[in-house]
């Protein structure tokens, strides 16, 4: 059987390399594609097409231009909408109800946010006057230049187009590597953003994996001006090292380790549903997904009844079975780290309440990466299950007494993405999730998002802020200008 190749995108052409390596189907194991693995050559090509991109007519393009191009890709985005969920669901495994309405919905959503808020702020520009001094004084937004984009694999076309549309909107040109585990969207981007308009050379995609490849040449390359990337922390902070030297501008949406407090006055059939779309959803490979639950005392065993009939209720199969609520993980490579974890909470004392192992699916799924979600109670706060990101189907559940216990016990992490409160007192919502250390705290809801808001991480969860006017800042650096009028002096 012969397989498609998944290609580079380098200055408006496909490139293929000498160097493939396969795109293994989480469902079954199966070989999908071969991707072609960018070389040093590529990169420098992909490189050096963005900075001549930047250099020329792309960079002398107008604000409304630019937004006028970005609602074009939006609705070639929607006119090829089919082809990006197929794209992502064989990468994946996701179910396709999911990838739909999550991944592939957003990639148009995120272009038209972009363009909107180009088109209502401009490169936002600020007069100040100082008349003891008879001076104006303005600044003005130039883009970065070259942008590299390093995206992981749970959510590939949303987390790419997040930062691919801003970087875009501001003027720059991108060179982008998405995961080595999901590559075929970032490619299939290449051709619609062609279609719709985006010049050669402004869009460019090298495939590979970090180290001592794609990533690693990339970040390396002395022509790049900034670094976008989403990942895990320890990734981050090798890139970190990585740039320093040069002291470029980074981004970072890095690893979570999310909790929600529940306190007993909250509807719980309500808090119980929205837990499980938190700890569960996307077989919880969200970086936002909840792993620590803290329940006060009163409601906890109905809490955690709640939760493990939810777990034993999600159905595994494959990703076009409209009943399949939930998918395997990406790899089998992920799957023994999620499964280390299991490991762990059983050797720490956890009580396990649902899952906790592998499924028998039959022959026919036995070579993909499925894995059981996993509802503990009864772990040590101290337990390394509580403090390390799993980034699988997992919830910990621990009670509290009072407000303060629960803040405090919410914030003792060294993560700080994403935090939610379920409360009916919404006097008590606003405090506890204004005291929450992190970049975004839900009430009453988990991963509802306004594109405009600011979203990243504190602590291991990252540096910096993307989303609206928080993007344009980052995807441009400012110039103050200051005249004096009247005589110089
Ligand atoms: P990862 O860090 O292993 O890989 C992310 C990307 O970085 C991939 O494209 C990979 O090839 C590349 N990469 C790896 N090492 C590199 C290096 N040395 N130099 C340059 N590039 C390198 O992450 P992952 O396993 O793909 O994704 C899962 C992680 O991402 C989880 O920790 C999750 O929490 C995090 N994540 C965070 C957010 C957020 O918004 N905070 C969003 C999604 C995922
Ligand atoms: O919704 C977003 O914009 C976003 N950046 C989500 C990140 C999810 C992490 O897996």
């Amino acid at each position: 059987m012969t397989t498609r190749t998944i290609h580079n995108f380098v200055d408006g052409r496909f490139l293929g390399s000498e160097r493939e390596f396969p795109k293994i189907d989480p469902v079954d194991g199966a070989t999908i594609a071969t991707v072609a693995e960018a070389d040093a050559t590529i990169v420098d090509r992909a490189v050096r097409a963005a900075r001549a991109a930047v250099d020329g007519a792309w960079g002398r393009t107008s604000a409304p231009q630019r937004v006028a191009l970005l609602r074009r890709v939006a609705d070639r985005i929607d006119e090829r909408f089919d082809d990006l969920l197929a794209a992502e669901v064989a990468d994946t495994g996701k179910p396709v109800a999911l990838a739909a309405t999550l991944d592939v919905a957003r990639a148009a959503a995120n272009f038209r946010a972009a363009a909107d808020i180009l088109a209502a702020t401009g490169l936002d520009s600020y007069l100040t006057e100082t008349p003891e001094a008879r001076a104006l004084t303005y600044s003005v937004r130039r883009p970065l230049g070259v942008v590299a984009v390093i995206v992981p694999w749970n959510l590939p076309l949303l987390l790419l187009t997040w930062k691919v549309a801003p970087a875009l909107a501001a003027g720059n040109a991108v060179v982008v590597k998405p995961s080595e585990e999901t590559p075929s969207s970032a490619t299939l981007l290449a051709e619609i953003l062609s279609e719709a308009g985006v010049p050669d050379g402004v869009y460019n995609v090298v495939h590979g994996f970090g180290p001592g490849s794609a990533g690693e040449l990339l970040t390396t390359h002395p022509g790049i001006d900034g670094v976008t990337f989403t990942g895990e922390s320890g990734t981050g902070s090798t890139i970190m090292r990585t740039v320093s030297p040069r002291v470029l501008p980074v981004s970072f949406e890095l690893g979570g380790k999310n909790a929600a407090v529940v306190f007993d006055d909250a509807d719980v059939d309500a808090a119980v549903a929205g837990l499980a779309r938190s700890v569960f959803t996307n077989t919880g490979q969200i970086c936002l997904c909840t792993e620590r639950v803290y329940v006060q005392r009163g409601i906890f065993d109905e809490v955690a009844a709640g939760l493990a009939e939810r777990a034993a209720a999600l159905r595994f199969g494959r990703p076009t079975d409209p009943a399949t609520t939930t998918g395997p993980l990406i790899s089998r490579a992920h799957r023994e780290k999620v499964l280390s974890y299991y490991a762990l909470a059983e050797q720490d004392g956890a009580k396990l309440l649902a899952g906790g192992g592998v499924p028998d699916l039959g022959p026919d799924l036995a070579g993909g990466a499925w894995v059981e979600p996993a509802v503990w109670t009864g772990l040590d706060h101290s337990s390394r299950v509580l403090r390390e990101e799993v980034f699988g189907p997992v919830a910990a559940l621990l009670p509290f007494d009072t407000e303060d216990e629960a803040v405090r016990l919410a914030n003792d992490s060294d993560y700080g993405l994403a935090a939610s409160v379920w409360t009916r007192d919404l006097e008590r919502g606003h405090r506890v999730a204004q005291a929450m250390q992190v970049g975004i705290a839900w009430v009453n809801t988990w991963y509802l998002r306004d594109l405009r808001s600011p979203f990243g991480g504190a602590g291991l969860s990252g540096i910096g802020r993307e989303g609206g006017v928080h993007s344009l800042h980052f995807y441009t650096e400012p110039t103050t200008v200051c005249v004096r009028m009247g005589d110089a002096a």
